[in-house]
């Protein structure tokens, strides 16, 4: 049955930063298609709330503190998930931070700080998690890879050189993993309205001319947009799907824009 291509029950789901934005959107798909949702957070104050919000949804999410760039926090968090809840069946490295700074103004310090928990942590994580998904056999990882695993802009030189690492490091984990029936994917969205992207897109910013004119759907990208593709990389159905990035773009990679006016039919 096609239903049960994509019925998730009793799997364990551990998405990272899930607590808000694009983790929580996939974090509510997952759990709405029968999983066992787990997300942690930097911040205990994170916490709560999110647990309420997924309650709202018919989830009991298992919510935990622990920062994804510190490998003794990491390995504590994932040893109580596999003690309270169970062995992770599927990871979502989600967790991410983004500092918009040209490169001659960006102390060596921020730039290390975002490849630490853009590229660094799901290494971490993942390396943390696989072994487990190696002895049941069987296993889904889907990285958050991003428009800027393919391009650069200005100011976004710490984000762009972690997420195009991070699509390579997908790349990587499926070569050694796949042979254990772990599939290792990448979801890249386009621009998704979250707080992420707040101060690039509200109080009528300028930004927003550029992403309508990049993106033929003409619209921001919605947090839920990106959990429906991470269900299909979740379910049965991407099991030979492996080492790929899919992009949730509206268009944006296959567009090199238009001029506002000019072929709008
Ligand atoms: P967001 O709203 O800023 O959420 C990021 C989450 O990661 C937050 O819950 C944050 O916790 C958590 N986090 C940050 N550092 C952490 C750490 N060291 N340990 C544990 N958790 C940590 O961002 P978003 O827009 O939902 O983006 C989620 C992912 O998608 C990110 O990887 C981002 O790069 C990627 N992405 C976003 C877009 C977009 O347009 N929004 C597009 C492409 C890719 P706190 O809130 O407590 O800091
Ligand atoms: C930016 C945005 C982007 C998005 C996303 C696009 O400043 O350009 O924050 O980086 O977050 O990564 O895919």
């Amino acid at each position: 049955m096609i239903q049960q291509l994509f019925d998730l029950k009793d799997k364990v789901v551990l998405v990272t930063g899930g607590t808000h934005g694009i983790g929580m959107a996939i974090g509510t798909v997952l759990g709405q298609a029968g999983a066992k949702i787990c997300v942690n957070d930097i911040d205990e104050s994170k916490l709560g709330p999110a647990k309420e919000a997924y309650a709202a949804n018919g989830i009991d999410a298992y919510t935990t503190v622990f920062d994804v760039t510190n490998e003794a926090d990491v390995d504590a968090g994932i040893s109580r998930i596999e003690e309270e809840v169970g062995t992770i069946d599927i990871l979502v490295n989600n967790a991410g931070i983004i500092k918009r700074i040209p490169i001659l103004d960006m102390p060596v310090a921020d730039y290390k700080q975002v490849i630490d928990v853009d590229l660094i942590a799901p290494f971490i994580v993942g390396k943390r998690v696989a072994p487990g998904m190696i002895k049941k056999g069987a296993g889904k990882i889907i990285n958050m890879c991003s428009m800027m695993s393919v391009y650069g802009r200005n100011s976004v030189s710490a984000y762009a050189s972690a997420k195009g690492g991070l699509k390579l490091l997908t790349a990587n984990m499926c070569c050694e993993w796949a042979k254990h029936n772990v599939q290792v994917n990448g979801i890249g969205p386009g621009y998704i309205a979250t707080s992420q992207t707040a101060p690039i897109r509200e109080g009528n910013h300028p930004f927003n001319d550029l992403v309508m004119m990049r993106t033929p759907a003409g619209r921001w990208g919605e947090p839920e947009d990106v959990g429906n593709a991470a269900l299909f990389l979740s379910s049965k159905a991407s099991d030979f799907v492996n080492g790929h990035v899919l992009y949730v773009d509206g268009g944006i990679l296959a567009n090199f824009g238009y001029v506002k006016g000019e072929n709008d039919k």
